[in-house]
């Protein structure tokens, strides 16, 4: 007999109603959770108590974490003296090194990694919008701060650039010109790159003229896409130029959502709002392909559920992991949270539903791939003393390809050898057992989720396992 085909199947509303309120039961509701075998689904560990709401993250070369708050620990009251409360986790003992900053409060600032490891923050929030630079060197555990910038910016945007120095946008305070770091000489604003009509003519409602997306693309230039309707390439040389490169078309509005490059060249965007005027989120998804003469946009298929304030990882299998956010789109609000994860491939264009975690991971929430292929979601909240939504814990997810069709943990690859030190542009050659065919060198900022990288070698994917 054949098979029915797809428009012999009539959905009605309340069987789309039913199909959401089983999901609901057995993913976002834990006391129900009917956990998939980890093989299929990964495998969430303990609740970890942190010493303060892991709002801004950053992974250290060593394979600690590095995360903070701000001059409190639960809250980000204004007019204080400048102070973050910030701390290591060294996943390997579980101990937390307490190591505050003394003179900025990083309150969201925006941060990237520079090639030599450090963190470099930008800008933040107390005695008003913050011009700070600083940086933290996981070799002496030592803040550093660097020359102010031209503007105080709060919820700027910055990217890493591949010539070492540092591009970072708007922010509240910001304005209309962004700003380059070049090492040895400082930072310089850009005059010839006027955001005006890319981001500030939308105003700052919802965030839309802060945390925009912006990514490299494989020219070195800074690639803006959103949460806008227009793309735009920023040519650093000279002054600086914008060139519109036409809109992304998209049919949502994907501000608090999350931008990730996926593979050389290729964006992942996913979920924010339904649309400027509707904050609840979208579970809506599309790619930017990068490597042509022009942007190529594509509507891939919807994530499992809506989801704003979400983290996205990448995997080392090239997959996209997906953990946390929130349905209601509401900013300091546990009462939607998602506490499936879910998977994107892009070889199949398919999310796969995964285990569920203990803990709302919405606003404020931060979440990092790990040295041993896991990755730890952490934070939410810093809404004030004894507030509900005041996350001061993080959990740890081994995702399914750490463990065997059996449900044990996998046998791990040895690398036998490989260069200490990697440069862009070089090849890279690796000896193990049995055989990785691609590694994952990255290293990553995080805090509203908006930025994260990803090497891509060619070949395939190592597929670590969990030793011990
Ligand atoms: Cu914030």
């Amino acid at each position: 007999m054949s098979k029915p085909s797809d428009d012999s199947v009539v959905v009605c509303a309340p069987c789309v109603r039913a199909r959401w309120f089983l999901l609901f039961l057995l993913f976002a509701c834990p006391a129900l959770a009917q956990p998939l075998p980890p093989q299929v689904g990964g495998q969430w560990g303990a609740i970890i108590d942190w010493p303060h709401v892991a709002v801004s993250m950053a992974n250290l070369p060593d394979g600690r974490i590095l995360t903070w708050a701000s001059n409190e620990r639960d809250a980000f009251p204004g007019g204080r003296p400048e102070f973050t409360y910030a701390a290591t986790w060294d996943p390997s003992t579980n101990e937390f090194i307490e190591l505050p900053h003394p003179s900025h409060d990083m309150f969201c600032a925006s941060l990237v990694m520079t090639d030599d490891g450090r963190v470099f923050v930008t800008g933040g929030r107390n005695q008003g919008n913050s011009p700070w630079t600083s940086v933290f060197d996981f070799r002496d555990n030592s803040w550093t701060h660097l020359e102010n910038m031209n503007r105080g910016r709060w919820y700027p945007t910055s990217v890493a650039l591949p010539t070492g120095g540092v591009f970072i946008a708007v922010g509240q305070g910001g304005g209309q010109f962004p700003e380059l770091y070049t090492p040895g000489s400082g930072w310089e604003l850009l005059t010839g790159i006027d955001l005006t009509e890319s981001l500030l003519s939308f105003g700052f409602r919802d965030g839309t003229g802060m945390w925009p997306l912006m990514q490299l693309d494989p020219n070195g230039d800074v690639f803006l896409h959103g949460a806008t309707p227009g793309m735009w390439v920023l040519d650093m040389a000279g002054l600086g130029t914008i060139t519109s490169a036409g809109q992304h078309g998209a049919d949502w509005f994907a501000d608090e959502g999350t931008s990730v490059v996926y593979r050389e060249g290729k964006i992942l965007v996913a979920g924010g709002s339904i649309s400027i005027g509707n904050n609840a989120s979208s579970a809506k998804a599309m790619t930017i392909d990068l490597n042509g003469p022009a942007p190529v946009v594509t509507a891939v298929s919807d994530m499992n559920f809506p989801r704003q304030f979400q983290n996205e990882v990448i995997l080392p299998t090239g997959q996209v992991l997906v953990v946390g956010g929130n349905t209601n789109g509401a900013k300091f609000n546990d009462a939607a949270p998602v506490l499936a994860a879910e998977m994107w491939d892009p070889d199949t264009d398919t999310w796969t539903l995964l285990n569920a975690q203990q803990v709302p991971r919405t606003y404020h929430s931060t979440g990092m791939l790990l040295t041993d292929g896991t990755v730890i979601s952490a934070g939410g909240g810093l809404a004030g003393a004894g507030s509900a939504v005041n996350h001061w814990d993080g959990e740890v997810f081994s995702p399914p390809y750490l463990f065997d069709a059996n449900g044990d943990l996998a046998v791990r690859p040895v690398i036998q050898d490989g260069p200490g030190l990697m440069r862009n542009g070089r090849e890279l050659h690796l000896h193990g057992e049995p055989g990785p065919r691609s590694v994952e060198p990255r290293q990553d900022g995080c805090d509203h989720p908006h930025d994260e990288h990803r090497l891509t070698l060619p070949g395939g994917g190592l597929r670590p396992g969990r030793s011990g």
